[in-house]
């Protein structure tokens, strides 16, 4: 059985990465749903609505587990989707919490994601629920999801953007950065460039695929060779929009389907 990954688009393609990375024998179904990108800027309970649409079908395709790679998504959904799917149900934001508690050692923490997921306050409660001391600074950048769903990562264009936008930090004497959004990390160059070295980055998709791998584990689940592994990729938007950017993203030619749901 496959592993189910679903994102508002492109994003949740850094999450899936990072889990073929360690589980290459899994077969996996990605779904973008681009035709209500972006998540960030919706109510919650929308959000919660377009989330448990995905996982349903999810469900329908016989998925062993339901991964949520997107931060906006599991701030609405996750809790609700715990409680009433059959199957296994894993976010991105604990994850990311308990890596940014362990990277930093000033515990001056940023994190940086839409601003549903600012709104939610989830990252601060669980960053202070695993360190009580952290200071948490949450910034929203809306924007920089458009520029990567526009295919407008390692431009000029998108570098200004980061630049103006994380300004906003430099009166704050964070030493780690989460990258709150799954698009993010394709802009890790760009954050970088403005934070600097001394800042630790923190991918949340890196510990996410840690956890599916440690589940499947202690579960028995894990699938023992590649033979009959597969990748399926829909997204509800544009087939052809979605393959130019999953191909460079992950490296290798992508066909995504279009998914009417
Ligand atoms: N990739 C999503 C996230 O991690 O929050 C959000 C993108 C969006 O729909 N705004």
């Amino acid at each position: 059985r496959p592993i189910g990954v679903m994102d508002s688009g492109v994003g949740g393609l850094t999450v899936l990465k990072e889990i073929t990375k360690i589980l290459p024998n899994e077969s996996y179904i990605f779904i973008g749903d681009q035709a209500n990108l972006p998540y960030g800027q919706k109510s919650s309970e929308t959000v919660k609505k377009l989330t448990k649409r995905i996982a349903d079908y999810m469900v329908e395709q016989n998925v062993k587990m339901f991964v949520i790679a997107c931060n906006t998504a599991t701030a609405a959904a996750y809790e609700y989707l715990k409680k009433i799917l059959p199957i296994p149900v894993i976010g991105v934001i604990e994850p990311g919490a308990e890596m940014a508690v362990e990277a930093s050692k000033s515990d001056q923490i940023g994190v940086i994601a839409t601003n549903g997921t600012v709104r939610s306050g989830d990252y601060e409660r669980l960053i202070k629920a695993h360190n009580p001391n952290a200071v948490v600074s949450s910034l929203g950048c809306p924007e920089f999801v458009t520029m990567v769903e526009q295919g407008l990562a390692g431009t000029v264009e998108a570098q200004v953007a980061v630049n103006n936008r994380l300004a906003w930090f430099m009166d704050k004497p964070i030493d780690t950065l989460v990258m709150g959004c799954t698009h993010f990390p394709i802009l890790r160059q760009e954050i970088k460039n403005v934070v600097g070295n001394d800042v630790t980055l923190v991918d949340p998709g890196i510990a996410t695929a840690q956890q599916v791998l440690a589940y499947l584990k202690s579960h028995q689940a894990l699938t023992d060779n590649q033979s009959h592994s597969e990748r399926k990729f829909y997204t509800t938007g544009n087939p052809v929009d979605f393959s130019k950017i999953a191909d460079k993203l992950l490296g290798t030619p992508i066909s995504a389907v279009q998914l009417d749901i």
